[in-house]
């Protein structure tokens, strides 16, 4: 139902190769070639197939969580491959019973890995599988250790285009072609699902290329890198002493956690151990510092007050190009993954924000021996302007993508002090001017902030955070059915409830009923959306 770019190679083959196959079991059989057939498929700039049926019996079928409980796998062919140059994906078709509709995954930080079944992490594609989805995800065009290394990016254009943006027409060309062939007919619903990084390429695709799918599914996005490149060197610097030295104490974050919930929890007219909106609240560290010199785990020297000062205050627009990026309030708790690591720890955030800068945001890297710390922040940086431009994933005319009927959903932790909320709101804010105002941005894009939710893959938070987005595209996409609110769920480690709460299109929040449990979504309603424009 999208244009596409279909391979005359694939339709010739497709016919001298679909001769009638043994009858599959299962309804919706495929009714094209034959899993193992898959690998005789020519395809344009594709390097030789690998298909492969994967069958389960009752004693090895792996069992998926998802957000609606545990559900046993399908049995699946398994496609891969790697279009040129280099950018690898493994393609996975439900059998028995496919559901008639693709799902590709966005990868997260730097990618360089086909991970498709890492639980809860967003580059995996069993969700989508076990809902009987064609559900295809790459490595994003190089290979790299972990999703931190930059080193495959060192002055390579080629593989930082691939990466960018690359990647997502070209999978999705591959995949169609596959799919195609496998079932003898095109899918009629195809959705993208990506966060962080993966959120980055969900919002290029309704931005660049506004056909190729139905329904986007953007999480924490990774809009623009140069902005992260400048925010991590800014909260690496601000945590530094004179001698290069982390200041901040990460035994400390839990203390600071508390006296944050206990002072912003009630800004939101709720006492409930959440802060709907982080921005109604003001907290000074300065309150729990130590009396004179002294330092213990139960309060903050000056040095350390001072450097959460400056995270909460934001990156100072020195140069007028309008950052003010701010570390969460209520992020504590995930600062010793991202922001204070133990001692002898890198930092995640530091380490993405290291390779950023050494490989990846430069026009020329300056490689191995930068670091971070290196960088001006008193001046525009002007070197980092061409690769911003490739990267980035903030142009707010989604005219396009709103006429062919495209939905988008956008969803983003409140307390995620790496992909920050500000950077998403802002976003946000700009769509909705560049398209016409809320009630005509309602149309097609909504966004859901999850208060006391970090970064994408680190759920369960322990907040009510737990939702599945791909039914809730499913139904705006397919049923019209638009999401005012999501009720999310917050599970207590055994499959039970604890609470549940619900997520409100921005920019609506949820509000207290005043009777019954506060642990129960029924007793709450969206408050607060704007209206017309
Ligand atoms: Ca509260």
């Amino acid at each position: 139902m999208r244009g596409r770019v279909w391979s005359v190679a694939v339709l010739l083959l497709t016919i001298i190769l679909a001769q009638p196959g043994p009858a599959r079991a299962g309804s919706n059989a495929p009714q094209g070639l034959d899993c193992a057939a898959l690998a005789e498929l020519a395809i344009t700039d594709t390097t030789p197939l690998a298909a492969t049926a994967i069958r389960f019996n009752d004693s090895n079928r792996p069992v998926i969580p998802t957000p609606s409980g545990t559900v046993a796998l399908p049995d699946y062919c398994r496609v891969r491959a790697a279009v040129l140059p280099q950018i690898n994906f493994e393609l996975r078709l439900p059998l028995n019973d496919w559901n008639g509709k693709f799902f590709m995954a966005g990868c997260g930080g730097f990618c360089g890995r086909v991970l498709a079944d890492r639980p809860g992490y967003s580059n995996a594609i069993n969700v989508a599988l076990v809902r009987n989805y064609a559900a295809v995800t790459t490595d994003a065009g190089h290979w790299a250790p972990h999703a931190a290394d930059g080193v495959w990016a060192y002055n390579d254009r080629s593989a930082e285009i691939d990466y960018s943006y690359r990647v997502i027409p070209e999978v999705a060309r591959v995949a169609r072609a596959v799919i195609t062939a496998f079932y003898g007919s095109k899918e009629q619903h195809s959705y993208f699902s990506g966060c962080s990084n993966g959120g980055r390429m969900g919002a290029l695709a309704i931005q660049r290329y506004p056909d190729l799918f139905d329904g986007v599914l953007v999480g924490a996005p990774a809009l623009d890198w140069r902005t992260l490149a400048m925010y991590s060197s800014w909260v690496m610097k601000a945590n530094m002493d004179e001698n290069g030295n982390f200041v901040f104490d990460h035994r400390k974050t839990a203390l600071l956690a508390r006296a944050v919930m206990a002072h912003c929890d009630a800004s939101d007219g709720l006492k409930d151990g959440q802060i709907t909106d982080p921005r109604q609240c003001t907290f000074d560290p300065a309150t729990l510092q130590c009396p004179g010199n002294d330092d213990g785990l139960e309060c903050l020297t000056k040095t350390e007050v001072q450097v959460v000062q400056k995270w909460y205050q934001g990156l100072p627009d020195t140069h007028g190009a309008g950052w003010s990026y701010k570390v969460p309030l209520g992020s504590e708790s995930y600062w010793p993954r991202w922001l204070t690591p133990p001692p002898g720890r890198p930092g995640a955030f530091y380490l993405f924000g290291d390779a950023l800068h050494k490989y990846i945001i430069h026009e020329q890297d300056p490689g191995p021996g930068y670091s971070p710390v290196d960088m001006d922040l008193e001046r525009y940086p002007v070197e980092l302007d061409y690769m911003r431009e490739i990267y980035r994933a903030d142009n707010p005319n989604l005219s396009a993508f709103k006429k062919t009927g495209g939905k988008a959903v956008f969803y983003q932790g409140w307390s995620d002090p790496a992909a920050i909320p500000e950077m998403t709101i802002g976003y946000y804010e700009d769509v909705r001017k560049k398209m016409g105002g809320q009630a005509k941005t309602n149309e097609f894009l909504r966004l859901f902030m999850i208060p006391g939710a970090g970064h994408c893959w680190e759920s369960p938070h322990p907040s009510p955070d737990i939702f599945n987005p791909i039914e809730v595209l499913e139904n705006w996409v397919e049923h019209g059915i638009a999401p005012e609110r999501i009720d999310a769920r917050q599970y207590d480690g055994t499959g039970g409830t604890i609470r549940s709460r619900p997520l409100c299109a921005y920019p609506g929040v949820a509000h207290y009923n005043g009777t019954g449990s506060i642990d129960d979504a029924s007793n709450f309603s969206c408050q607060g959306a704007v209206q017309g424009d």
